[in-house]
């Protein structure tokens, strides 16, 4: 049996109901099959992908917090440090009811070889828990903050793991955890990511990842002679990776017409209004259909995702799995020309081999949504030395990255004869950095 089929065989067999996980780690050994099938004697003698799918450190803990009304309440938290070889444990913190050990292992699996397509000195590594933030009030969601860091510190730190924030974690979160963070620990120090401009936080950190998303999908479109200028998008999600997809897209004078959430989607044909949906998202914490209030034009799709309207590019930037077989069958069928994954793993791997076979230019999330973790390594830096850059250094930084992430991919797909195979790019350059560095660091 080959190499990569063992160690495929053995992580079904040691991580039984995990099904994202499978699917994360099947899609990187198909892509890096054929680099190991160069090495293979060796990877095999130093047990290299047993290493790789293993965590090094794997922690769940007890969350208890109180609401406002005194009612107790117990809820599961996880951090899994899947691989320090570039650096340290890097990746963010998901609050979402359907976090578990497979949700968690995926994320921190695939965070390595983004993390590494970034370039930075950062390892990958995820966390969260099954918590639910929609309906809470601030104290309640300050409550539970508290609680899941008072375990939390005793395992992060600027040179050991840094968090961020992922789904359900945004600006108020991080500022709830790094208060408790500072209080459990009596320092003041880069421990996560995201925090608020003034108080260590990274200017263009909150528009980092969907901006980054779309400068990568630029820079494709641009060996093609083509630009996203003048094309319609449609984006799912209504988030920060979401918003700030939709703001660059527009900027750069492309009509985006969807935006969604998980209880549907709108449409509006003259182009999203970014003002009113920032608004009701980041303002007011509602949701989509609130958009009707503003644009009476527009149209609510309850419990619909937006793959059937017609576009040229599409953007899936809510949640995994999201984007089926049959919603690429509509979105090929409307003539979209594009895929860029602006969340982790949305598109599954029936509906991405679909695309691919179809001809589409498709981007995976771990390259195309590298741009926030990446601005989340400048966030660090700039900790580090205590100093502030701005906003338009950063962003041109970011801009560099993703134009570097992309050339990275191309130049693998170049050395193993899959052009055009943006998936199998992005998992080979990711792979080769981390395979290099755990080599060269011994048995551990
Ligand atoms: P947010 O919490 O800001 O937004 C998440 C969005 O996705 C909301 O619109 C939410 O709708 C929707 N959503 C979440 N879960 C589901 C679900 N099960 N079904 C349908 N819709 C859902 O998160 P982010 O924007 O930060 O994250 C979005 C994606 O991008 C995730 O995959 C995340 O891992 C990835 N990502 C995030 C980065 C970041 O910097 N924040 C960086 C790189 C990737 P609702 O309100 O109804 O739940
Ligand atoms: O999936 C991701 O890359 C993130 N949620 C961001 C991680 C980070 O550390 O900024």
């Amino acid at each position: 049996m080959a190499y990569v089929d063992e160690i495929m065989e053995s992580v079904l067999k040691r991580n039984p109901g995990e099904p994202e996980f499978h699917q994360a780690v099947r899609e990187i050994l198909d892509s890096i099959a054929p680099v190991i099938a160069k090495h293979e004697r060796d990877y095999r003698e130093e047990k290299l992908l047993e290493r790789i799918v293993e965590p090094e450190r794997s922690i769940s803990f007890r969350v208890c917090w109180t609401d406002d009304n005194g009612k107790v309440h117990v809820n599961r938290g996880y951090r899994t440090q899947f691989n320090s070889a570039l650096g340290p444990y890097k990746g963010g913190i998901r609050f979402h009811p359907s976090v578990n050990r497979s949700i968690i292992n995926f994320l921190g699996f695939e965070q390595i070889f983004k993390n590494a397509l970034t370039g930075q000195a950062i390892g990958g590594g995820k966390g969260g828990a099954d918590f639910n933030p929609r309906g809470k009030s601030d104290t309640e969601v300050m409550s539970f903050c508290q609680a899941f860091m008072s375990e939390l510190f005793n395992y992060i730190g600027p040179n050991e793991d840094v968090p961020a924030g992922d789904i359900g974690v945004g600006g108020r979160e991080i500022g709830y955890l790094y208060g408790a963070y500072k209080k459990f620990t009596h320092r003041w120090e880069g421990v996560l990511t995201g925090k608020g401009v003034g108080w260590g936080g990274s200017l263009a950190r909150t528009e980092a990842t969907g901006y980054g998303v779309v400068y990568i999908t630029e820079e494709m479109l641009s060996h093609k002679g083509q630009s996203v200028a003048g094309k319609t998008a449609v984006v799912s999600g209504s988030g920060n990776v979401a918003l700030y997809t939709i703001q660059k897209l527009q900027t750069l004078g492309a009509k985006v017409v969807t935006a969604s959430d998980s209880d549907g989607f709108i449409y509006d044909e003259e182009g999203i209004d970014f003002a009113a949906l920032r608004e009701i998202k980041e303002g007011k914490r509602g949701r989509v259909k609130d958009y009707l209030a503003y644009r009476p034009h527009a149209e609510y799709f309850e419990d619909e995702k937006p793959w059937g309207v017609p576009c040229d590019l599409a953007f899936p930037c809510a949640t995994q799995n999201e984007l089926s077989l049959e919603g690429a069958q509509k979105l090929v069928a409307n003539g979209c020309k594009s895929v860029t994954e602006g969340a982790n793993m949305p598109t599954t791997r029936e509906a991405t081999d679909y695309l691919l076979g179809a001809g589409l230019d498709f981007l995976p999330g771990k390259a195309a949504n590298a741009g926030g973790v990446a601005v989340s390594a400048i966030e660090m830096s700039q900790n580090a030395s205590r100093q502030y850059r701005s906003f338009e250094s950063v962003d041109n930084q970011l801009h560099d990255i993703m134009k570097g992430i992309f050339a990275q991919i191309q130049s693998a797909c170049e050395d193993y004869n899959t052009v055009g195979n943006y998936v199998s790019g992005a998992n080979i350059a990711g792979f080769r950095l981390v395979a290099k560095a755990m080599r060269a660091q011994g048995y551990v």
